[in-house]
Formats: C-alpha cells, sequence, structure tokens
C-alpha cells in the first residue's frame, strides 16, 4: 500500500512536466508572412528569414489596380540551385500553368497563383532546410524585378 501511494506521488509530481512537453510538442498554427506586389512591378518584401522546419503561411496580395492581364503577380519560392532565369524564361509563355513552365514544376517549393488588383492568395508550407531560396514573380518581364529571398537558419 505504502508503494502504491508513493507511486502516486510521483506521478503527481512527473506529470505537470509530461503535459507542457506534450503541448510544446504539438503543432502550432504558421507564421504568417505578408507580402504585396504593386503596379511598380516590386514586392514589399524582398527578404524573408525562417528557421529549418518551421511552418510558414504566405499571404501575397495584389495591391495594384491594373488589370490582371497587364499587371498580374504571384509568389513562387524555389528550390536552392535553381536557374532562376531559365524557370521564368520558360515560365513566361506558361499562362494557363500560373506562369510555371511544366517542365519546371520540380524546381517549386511553394507558390501563390496570379493575382489580379486587390486579390490576395496564400500557401502554407514547411520551411526547406538551411539555405538561400530565391522567389520570383513570373509574370512575363517582372522576374529581373520581382524577386527575393529567403533565408533559411
Ligand atoms: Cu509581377
Amino acid at each position: 500500500m505504502k508503494k502504491h501511494l508513493l507511486l502516486l506521488s510521483l506521478l503527481a509530481a512527473v506529470s505537470p512536466v509530461g503535459l507542457s512537453q506534450l503541448q510544446a510538442a504539438a503543432p502550432s498554427a504558421p507564421r504568417v508572412i505578408e507580402i504585396a506586389g504593386n503596379d511598380q512591378m516590386q514586392y514589399t518584401v524582398t527578404a524573408m528569414t525562417a528557421a529549418a522546419g518551421e511552418s510558414l503561411k504566405v499571404v501575397f496580395t495584389n495591391v495594384g489596380t491594373l488589370p490582371k492581364e497587364a499587371m498580374g503577380h504571384n509568389w513562387i519560392l524555389l528550390k536552392a540551385g535553381t536557374d532562376v532565369m531559365a524557370f521564368a524564361t520558360d515560365s513566361m509563355m506558361a499562362k494557363d500553368t500560373d506562369y510555371i513552365a511544366p517542365k519546371h514544376k520540380d524546381k517549386v517549393i511553394a507558390f501563390v497563383g496570379v493575382q489580379g488588383p486587390k486579390k490576395s492568395g496564400e500557401v502554407t508550407f514547411t520551411a526547406p532546410a538551411a539555405g538561400v531560396y530565391h522567389y520570383v514573380c513570373s509574370f512575363p518581364g517582372h522576374f529581373m524585378i520581382m524577386k527575393g529571398t529567403l533565408t533559411v537558419k
């Protein structure tokens, strides 16, 4: 009986710790990063940072007023080592697939498709391994200016 009581008190002493560990391990809501594109062909954020494995939600808004066909914007995060010039050049004609050339689909980590004026899209993904990753708008003619980096530590 005494042994049993001892065990109970041990459990009582240990369980608060166990519970807080469980809570810490539960998946947390993604961290939201807001970014916009405008009629001047600019991203409002050109550098993002994250921790490897971190859950991120990128909310991308086109804050411009020009028609989608003339000044649409997307947000595409590319794998490390991707030839950004080749990706963007080949994607320029890929209107039906959000300006992501099908042959380069495997180079995309995450993306928000082309947004017209005052429209938003979002994507949730897990930050990749440590490194520097480029993101671009692949709408024809935009990638030279509309670009940025996600640095994962
Ligand atoms: Cu753009």
